[in-house]
């Protein structure tokens, strides 16, 4: 990736189809030429949706509306044009070429937002944000994204990193000072200023498995001895005769995937071969995957069938709910979870059962700053880090000067964290998995 600001860049900024309509962005230095070169002459007005015909040289390109931003004032901080195409990518494909034989260059994925970084415009929290926008599949991973892309977890990084700031301040005075016998800040007053620093910064990092949980989605895995109903409950939970079903033990051999919104967040359901001792090669491949899938898992479901309860051994740290099935044919045992898939029967419940655990263990809170990802997680990990080496040194009386250090190793990993400091390769990282056009 360039990172250079100073060519004019282009791409498609909606996906290849047919649709009503269809995006064409130019950014940089030349997208207002272009435009004119295309035959948009005079200029649209700033920020006003024109109607105009384009063309290169004879040929019709499209009838579009072309809104024209001068920068600052933009998404990326460049001059910036916007073409509103009809949505077919044949058009659409034809007013890129235009565009690039005009001066233009293709963008690489994610470059307008990381022209927008680098601008100034947004910084490098807001920049995941928006990648994560563009991914969310579910109303609740929308929102967590937009609350980042609003500034949530920015702000609060940056209120943290202003309190050190302000205790380093009067640190550094103290050792300017210190010939003169001054006393800017007393030790009990700078231990608690750093404790309530540590379980400002702890909270916050202990916000970060949840927040990734919720941006991943789960994994919940069903599991039980062959003929269990394994492949009855996930068709009723997916609503789709998606895996086989018959009276032979051994029935599934692959893992069956397919994805559910529970609690807020998307859950991957996984139908598993049925465990058992098993002489058939292809039966014990699918077991191996089956408990390699409940080891993984954060969720496991583990159906006992109630006319004949055999349960297995299962090697997860996740959260296991026990089911018991075929409860029309025979009641579950006294306080257990009973269902039947041709009743209903405990259907319900177990959906409740599956959201609540979904709500209490996974999704994270709505409302408050919650890190998403491991570069958030590691920037906090280290101020956290540092924090502690420095109210070490206040406690074993070491001279500010080491507690500075220390100090300004935590602002400095709060600073990372928003991307006030960063390194090349950090933003590089990012935005590679942006798409093209974003
Ligand atoms: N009466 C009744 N029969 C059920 C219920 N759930 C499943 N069955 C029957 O039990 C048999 C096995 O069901 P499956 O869903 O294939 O069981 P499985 O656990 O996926 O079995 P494997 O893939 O072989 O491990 C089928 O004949 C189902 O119709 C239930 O709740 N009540
Ligand atoms: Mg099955």
């Amino acid at each position: 990736m360039s990172g250079a600001l100073t060519d004019t860049i282009v791409a498609p900024a909606t996906p290849v189809g047919r649709s009503a309509l269809a995006i064409v962005r130019i950014d940089g230095p030349l997208s207002g030429a272009i435009l004119s070169a295309l035959g948009c002459n005079p200029l649209p007005e700033e920020r006003r949706a024109t109607f105009v015909r384009l063309r290169n040289g004879d040929e019709l390109l499209d009838e579009c509306v072309a809104i024209r931003y001068v920068g600052p004032r933009s998404f990326t901080g460049n001059d910036l044009v916007e073409l509103t195409l009809h949505g077919n990518p044949l058009l659409v494909q034809r007013m890129v070429s235009a565009a690039v034989s005009h001066g233009a260059r293709m963008a690489e994925p994610g470059e307008f937002t990381e022209r927008a970084l680098l601008n100034g415009k947004m910084d490098l929290v807001q920049a995941e944000a928006v990648a994560d926008l563009i991914n969310a599949r579910t109303p609740l991973q929308a929102k967590l994204s937009l609350m980042n892309l609003g500034g949530s977890l920015s702000v609060t990084a940056a209120a943290l990193r202003e309190k050190l700031l302000y205790v380093i301040s009067r640190l550094e005075a103290a050792l300017d000072f210190s010939e003169e016998g001054y006393t800017f800040i007393e030790r009990d007053e700078l231990i608690s200023q750093l404790d309530s620093s540590l379980l400002d910064v702890q909270r916050l990092r202990d916000t970060f498995e949840r927040g990734a949980a919720s941006l991943r989605g789960l994994e919940a895995v069903i599991v039980g001895r062959p003929n269990a109903g394994k492949s009855t409950l996930l068709n009723r939970l997916v609503g789709s005769e998606r895996s086989i079903v018959t009276p032979v033990a051994g029935t599934t051999r692959d893992i069956i995937r397919e994805t559910i919104e529970l609690g807020g967040l998307p859950v991957t359901l996984s139908d598993t071969a049925g465990l058992r001792e098993s002489d058939d090669v292809v039966e014990s491949i699918g077991i191996e995957r089956a408990r390699e899938a409940a080891r993984r898992a954060d969720i496991v479901l583990q159906l006992i069938d109630a006319t004949s309860p055999e349960e297995e051994v299962l090697e997860s740290s996740a959260c296991v709910i026990r089911v018991f099935t075929k409860v029309d044919l025979s009641p579950a045992p006294a306080g257990e979870l009973g269902i039947s898939v041709p009743t209903e029967h405990g259907i319900e419940d177990l959906l409740e059962r599956l959201d609540a655990l979904v709500r209490e263990r996974f999704a994270a809170p709505e409302g408050s700053a919650v890190l998403v990802n491991e570069r958030q997680r590691i920037s906090v990990t280290d101020a956290q880090t540092a924090l502690e080496a420095a109210r070490v040194s206040v406690i074993e009386s070491c001279g500010e000067e080491i507690v500075l250090v220390d100090l300004h190793r935590a602002a400095n990993a709060l600073a990372a964290l928003t991307g006030a400091i960063s390194h090349n390769d950090v933003i590089t990282e990012i935005f590679t998995k942006f798409c093209i056009g974003k």
